[in-house]
């Protein structure tokens, strides 16, 4: 199928788009990386009068380190965030969990505020976010403003953007040195959404006990969760399998996907569970491995 007509606008600044977004607000939509919004344009989901497309916006596609904090532009295309040893080295989970991301041509398109603004579900990168507590950066005519990404999220691929404001980047806290990070997911085929997925940061004391414990958990509600419930029963306690299994069981009482044409509810809570235990024991191998190598 073909898209409906619609008006192509294709700014090369940011004021340019915000005045755009400002002058057609919901009847207008953002063109990133055109990975969702293609097919739902062509299946007419989408039948915006004017698209906006960002891709000559070169402010939009910069990677900065700020202090503890990695900035990434929201025109970033997912597979540079995936190869980029600078971005492993500050925030090792978004190479971790970027090449679950569909197949390689989509991450060479779509890129990273597109992802953040599609706010669907099962996504990798918002549950990053969500795990690593970044800040997501919106423009509009009033200016610049900062959301954390756990309020961004409002429900299934809603986010908090009013109608004139657009997602310029998103703010990544660095990762402590001594930490563990890891991104495990099921899904039914390598490229499909995940089912569910899990993303865990960790570090350990000279005990091995639970010094911090961030864990997020996509494909199992309307928003990627943040495992509170586990991460709380971890803090502290030594990182053994058997308390590491107790913790994340936790999760299954917090699914609240019901059954749907890809799984039961039911499965979903039994996924939630093992992609939880999973992440965190690979996160604590993680951190044990960078203890062992001094870095
Ligand atoms: C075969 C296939 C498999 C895929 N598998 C996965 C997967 O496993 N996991 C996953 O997370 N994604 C997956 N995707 C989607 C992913 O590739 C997209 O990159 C992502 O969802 C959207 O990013 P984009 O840059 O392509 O945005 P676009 O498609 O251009 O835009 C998506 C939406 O966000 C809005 N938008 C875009 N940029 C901005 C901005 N800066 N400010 C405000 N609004 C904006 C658009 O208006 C649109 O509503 C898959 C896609 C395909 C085709």
């Amino acid at each position: 199928m073909k898209p409906p007509k619609f008006m192509y606008c294709d700014p090369d600044s940011v004021e340019e788009a915000v005045a755009l977004k400002s002058r057609y607000g919901h009847d207008s939509l953002v063109l990133a990386g055109g990975q969702s919004l293609m097919p739902m344009l062509n299946m007419r989901l989408a039948n915006p009068d004017v698209l906006i497309d960002i891709n000559r916006v070169a402010a939009l596609q910069q990677i900065t380190r700020d202090g503890d904090v990695l900035e990434v532009g929201a025109g970033v295309r997912q597979s540079v965030l995936e190869s980029d040893p600078a971005v492993a080295a500050a925030v090792p989970l978004l190479g971790l969990a970027i090449p679950f991301i569909g197949h390689i041509e989509n991450r060479h398109r779509g890129t990273v505020g597109g992802s953040i603004a599609h706010a669907d579900a099962a996504a990798e990168l918002p549950c990053a976010a969500v795990t690593l507590d970044a800040t997501v950066v919106l423009h509009g005519t009033a200016g610049r403003r900062e959301v954390a990404a756990r309020d961004f999220f409002e429900g299934f691929m809603t986010n908090c953007c009013a109608p004139d404001e657009l997602v310029v980047a998103v703010r990544f806290p660095v990762t402590p040195a001594a930490s563990g990070s890891a991104f495990v997911e099921h899904a039914r085929r390598q490229g499909d959404f995940a089912l569910a997925a899990s993303a865990a940061v960790v570090a350990l004391d000279a005990e091995r006990r639970f010094t911090s414990v961030a864990v997020g958990v996509a494909g199992i509600a309307a928003t990627p969760v943040r495992a509170t419930v586990v991460q709380d029963a971890l803090i502290g306690q030594a990182a053994t399998a058997e308390n590491i299994a107790a913790a994340a069981a936790a999760i299954g009482d917090t699914v609240s996907s019901a059954d749907d044409m890809h799984a039961t509810g039911a499965y979903r809570r039994h996924l939630a569970v093992t992609v939880v235990k999973r992440a965190i024991t690979a996160a604590v191998e993680n951190a044990a491995a960078v203890e062992r190598n001094g870095s």
